[in-house]
């Protein structure tokens, strides 16, 4: 008989996050993995809560899952998935793994994307170890942050992989644009021009000032007009 070719496993792309709001540096971090890896697609997953993070500047779940849909929208390979934002939160990344492990077939080979100073707590996640048999992890370089020793050796002893991909340095952070917007700042080509739009039609992340309150518009359901 003669082997005319080989059957390859599909490789997708898991990206999780807060999203808070969705910047190109998540997108220039899919991209790379998308293309250096040879993956098929990616699946954003926006989280309804990081477990480590406290949620107070949080924008509504429902608005930063749109977000996701309109910057990832222009590329086919690029898809968003509801899953942790319909589950009572907060997110563990090992159930989001075997959702998807579960509804993709065992033959798929998960990526699960994550920057680099992410993997420094990853140890501390749920299940950790539980891992290895779910995904392997892409972690893409940020800057500022390049001794992973220390975590190398975590993974090792738990035979969980772990690829660091170098990518372009892009210092753009939720954290950052947010600060921004309170300020009354550009974020001009720090997001897609959509993201800019969408954030400025429906008022996300602004301080609420005029009733003299610290506190910020999250949104809500139905807030976009
Ligand atoms: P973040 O809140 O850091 O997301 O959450 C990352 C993921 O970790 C989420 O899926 C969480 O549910 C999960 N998590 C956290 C803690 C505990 C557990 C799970 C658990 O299961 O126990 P961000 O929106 O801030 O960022 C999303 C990703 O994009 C991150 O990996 C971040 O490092 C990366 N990133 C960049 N990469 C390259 N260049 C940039 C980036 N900005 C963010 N400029």
């Amino acid at each position: 008989m003669k082997v005319i070719g080989t059957l390859k496993h599909e490789r997708v792309g898991i990206m999780g996050g807060s999203f808070n709001p969705i910047h190109l540096g998540h997108l220039v971090a899919a991209q790379e993995v998308l293309t250096d890896l040879g993956l098929s697609r990616i699946i954003f997953v926006p989280a309804n809560r990081n477990p480590f993070k406290d949620g107070s500047e949080y924008a509504d779940s429902f608005h930063r899952y749109i977000m996701c849909v309109i910057a990832t929208s222009p590329n086919p390979d690029f898809e968003v998935s509801p899953v942790e934002i319909d589950r009572s939160e907060p997110s563990y990344t090992v159930e989001t793994l075997k959702y998807f492990r579960n509804e993709l077939g065992g033959e798929t080979d998960l990526y699960f994307i994550t920057g680099a100073d992410v993997v420094r707590e990853m140890k501390k996640w749920k299940h950790i170890r539980e891992f290895s048999p779910l995904c392997k992890i892409v972690a893409v370089t940020r800057p500022h942050v390049d001794n992973y020793r220390e975590e190398v050796e975590f993974f090792e002893g738990i035979e969980l992989s772990v690829t660091f991909l170098r990518i372009p340095a892009l210092s753009i952070s939720g954290d950052d644009i947010r600060q921004r917007i309170r300020e009354g700042r550009s974020i001009k080509y720090l997001v897609p021009e959509s993201i800019e739009l969408y954030i400025r039609k429906t008022g996300l992340y602004k301080r609420i000032q005029d009733e003299g309150q610290n506190g910020l518009t999250t949104g809500n359901v139905g807030d976009v007009q």
